[in-house]
């Protein structure tokens, strides 16, 4: 597929060589006000989304998918786009195999991947039920090797060789990805990546299992890593310190190739990568790759979806399709906004299917504002009553909170009023 590599990895100091570039971007950004983005699309085409809402999803706390929830998704996932959906192991009950077993069947775009310990009973299982692919975890930090599993990195060797073998027999693609990766011994890891991709993985996983990694960390980690290993490299952020999309982003500069994402986010504790705020920050690098590569306009839909089958609603604050993502307000913003909406936008709604909203019902409002709101009405008003009534809902806003019914009920009362007794009937149109 066009994102995978076919030629030798780049391995080395990509991070370095991002670094100078984006100092030397930065400062021909300078002379270029107009260049809102950095130039850096060719490290940045190459990537897969692998979404994890029906595995790392399914461990939100109010999440409960039924069957034909899972199905469901699953081809709203594979519409929208991403490459490889990740599907809870087939060990974890008889209907999660055949949950694997009907998805896989399902014959989506997207590859079907299932999470399962470095155990053979859950790769057996996997491969029993179809599915295209096996993302193997394993503990390697001290907290995990003392009270999760209690085993050496010797023995957690000996099993990955076990289990990539049986797998890549099968015809079946092999991640291999240590969790907790920020805090396990970096000596320890390497040595894991270095001997997993001798053995013929497909790609190694990092994980910030516990969501502690900062972007610096993630550039250090993620190009060690590159430098120790040919195969793909596969990311999973948490975000318990808000950073999840930023390292994602991160580690796709300093030579990752897949990212882990799940709808709105969500996942064990404050979940992981959000698909929508990773496709967002995608398209600021390239709109016209990202909206090749994905179904931007589904996305509203999809999050939609999910939110109701998990009880929660969307965030105000969402990327994209918060209610206040497109919504400008102070009347400096909307009056460049009105002019050119890239003054204050670096996301275009209508690629993602959403609309702009403008709020003209507040203190911060201008002239400019009003008179755009007013012509979208139909209305005629002179430049002195745009004016005028500017001030009136200045000063009305003053005391209390107008809505934008408010303004529009003051602008058609004043274009009906001829003139007279002006302040008087926009006031009574806001009274009624
Ligand atoms: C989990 C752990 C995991 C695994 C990630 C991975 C994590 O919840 O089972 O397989 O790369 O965050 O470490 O989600
Ligand atoms: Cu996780």
């Amino acid at each position: 597929m066009a994102y995978l590599f076919t030629g030798p990895r780049r391995v080395g100091r990509d991070c370095d060589r991002l670094r100078s570039r984006s100092r030397s971007y930065a400062s021909r950004r300078r002379h270029n006000p107009l260049s809102t983005v950095n130039k850096r699309t060719s490290n940045l085409r190459n990537y897969a989304i692998v979404d994890s809402t029906l595995r790392e999803g399914e461990q939100f706390s109010s999440a409960y998918f039924t069957s034909q929830d899972r199905r469901d998704i699953a081809k709203m996932l594979s519409q929208f786009g991403v490459e490889y959906i990740e599907l809870t192991t087939p060990a974890a009950s008889v209907q999660a195999f055949k949950d694997c077993e009907s998805i896989a069947r399902l014959g989506l775009r997207s590859k079907i991947l299932t999470h399962v310990r470095c155990h053979m009973d859950d790769v057996k299982a996997a491969v029993q039920s179809g599915v295209n692919g096996v993302n193997v975890f394993c503990g390697t930090s001290e907290y995990l090797r003392k009270f999760s599993h209690g085993k050496d990195i010797n023995y957690i060797l000996d099993k990955a060789l076990e289990v990539v073998q049986y797998a890549k027999s099968h015809n079946v693609e092999v991640r291999f990805s240590t969790e907790d990766s920020f805090r396990s011994n970096l000596d320890d890891v390497l040595k894991i990546y270095a001997a997993v991709d001798r053995m013929g993985v497909d790609r190694v996983g990092i994980a910030d299992t516990v969501g502690v990694a900062s972007p610096s960390l993630v550039a250090e980690l993620v190009s060690q890593v590159r430098a120790h290993v040919n195969c793909d490299i596969e990311f999973h952020a948490h975000n318990d310190t808000g950073c999840a999309i930023a390292n994602s982003f991160t580690a796709l500069e300093c030579g990752a190739t897949h990212i882990d994402t799940c709808v709105l986010g969500i996942g064990e504790r404050n979940g992981i990568t959000s698909l929508g705020g990773f496709v967002s920050r995608m398209y600021t690098v390239d709109p016209e790759h990202t909206k090749s590569k994905y179904n931007l306009k589904m996305l509203a839909e999809l999050e939609n979806f999910v939110a109701a089958k998990v009880g929660v609603t969307v965030p105000f604050n969402n990327c994209v399709t918060g209610s206040s993502a497109f919504t400008h307000k102070a009347g400096v913003h909307i009056k460049a906004i009105l002019q050119n909406p890239q003054c204050y936008e670096v996301l275009n709604p209508s690629d993602f299917g959403v609309e702009r909203t403008i709020n003209f019902a507040s203190r911060l409002t201008g002239w400019n504002a009003v008179a755009a709101r007013a012509s979208q009405l139909g209305l005629q008003l002179t430049e002195q009553q745009i004016k005028h009534v500017t001030n009136i809902i200045k000063n009305m806003a003053d005391q209390q909170q107008l809505t934008s019914a408010d303004v529009d009920a003051m602008l058609i009362r004043l274009a009906q009023s001829n003139g007279e007794n002006t302040v008087a009937s926009v006031l009574e149109a806001v009274n009624n």
